[in-house]
């Protein structure tokens, strides 16, 4: 529409100013909504301003229940044996809740839906073409599965078989590959339900040959819901919003890191991994041995995973972050606390 006379323009001027005051009138706070600032008083006292989700950033380890420290660089390995044939058969117990509550961060309580107790659930850990059996007990009220990412039978997908609760038991048993970093999680119906509240963990399937030596971490970028109005309150990397903030995670100097990477989060269709300070070579899903990128940022849907490597040159306090600043403000951010490589230091040698 175009407006030519004077009259015309006056009259849409006119127009415009009184449905605006008649907004004023109607909806005073709706307007303004935007711009209140609530004032909150933290645990440790401090008192914070903000307009945003409300936060409390600052704790220490004694007050959470899950270590994300130690799940970094925990891999389970299973029971060890050989079959007849000289096959390696490595043997798991997992056992799903549905009842604990957690303290997620100080004073914010949630219903976790775990294997083995924790969210993530343990990395599962095997070498290409070893048989991986699972004992999967199901002690929660609901019915639960596992269903594994990768490579296996039907009827191992974890999907049409659904685990009662109160006991019930499954064994899933596949050979493990292809080589890469998988997830695996609960594929039970409502599975939006059933995925944020925890039901997921990391399965790493090694090369026969092995990686480069080098410090190896697990990270699950994931989200919490606490208000079940399906969007996250809080976003972080293995669970505790802020957690690798307040305690960063050491590291060296000239020594090869390896980051197993899985993207869970829910409700939003994307994720991303932004390093300072470097870049880091990419494989996405693991599944190749030559590196797809060079690049300090990588974007990820649910369940798209992959393996960063990089080495410092530098010491010092190096960032880890979404590039989502929603999701960073909101728990998703960390430090590498890049140490002078001493001579003697030595990395594991995993896929043992
Ligand atoms: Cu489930």
């Amino acid at each position: 529409m175009e407006i030519k006379s004077r009259s015309g323009i006056m009259m849409m001027s006119m127009f415009v100013i009184v449905t605006i005051s008649i907004l004023f009138v109607a909806f005073p706070g709706g307007i303004n909504a935007q711009q209140e600032e609530n004032v909150f008083v933290t645990h440790s006292g401090a008192i914070v301003k903000t307009t945003g989700e409300i936060l409390d950033p600052l704790y220490t380890s004694a007050t959470v229940e899950f270590d994300p420290m130690e799940y970094l660089r925990d891999f389970n390995y299973g029971r060890i044996s050989q079959l007849d044939d000289g096959t390696t058969l490595r043997e798991y117990t997992i056992i799903a809740n549905d009842e604990e509550i957690m303290e997620v961060s100080p004073g914010i309580f949630y219903n976790v839906w775990t294997f083995n107790g924790t969210v993530p659930g343990p990395t599962i850990r095997a070498t290409e073409g070893d048989i991986v059996r699972v004992k999967f007990i199901n002690n929660g009220e609901k019915e639960h599965t596992m269903h594994f990412h990768g490579i296996h039978p039907a009827g191992m997908d974890g999907v049409f078989e659904p685990v009662g609760g109160n006991g019930g038991q499954f064994i899933y048993e596949f050979e493990a590959g292809p080589v890469g970093v998988h997830p695996y999680h609960c594929h039970v119906m409502p599975l939006e339900e059933h995925i944020v509240h925890g039901l997921y963990g990391v399965f790493i399937v090694d090369p026969k040959e092995k990686r480069p030596v080098a410090d190896e971490m697990v990270m699950v970028l994931n989200g919490l819901d606490t208000d079940f109005d399906t969007e996250n309150n809080f976003y972080a990397a293995n669970t505790i919003p802020f957690y690798y903030q307040h305690h960063p995670i050491q590291i060296n100097t000239n020594e090869l890191i390896r980051v197993y990477v899985v993207n869970m989060v829910e409700f939003d269709p994307i994720n991303n991994f932004h390093l300072h300070g470097n870049l880091y070579k990419y494989y996405p899903t693991g599944t190749d041995i030559v590196p797809s990128f060079y690049t300090d940022m990588i974007t990820l849907s649910q369940t798209e995973r992959g393996i960063m490597e990089f080495e410092y040159q530098y010491p010092g306090k190096y960032l880890f972050h979404a590039h989502k600043v929603e999701f960073s403000e909101k728990g998703w951010v960390g430090i590498f606390l890049v140490n002078e490589n001493q001579e003697n230091t030595e990395s594991e040698e995993y896929g043992s």
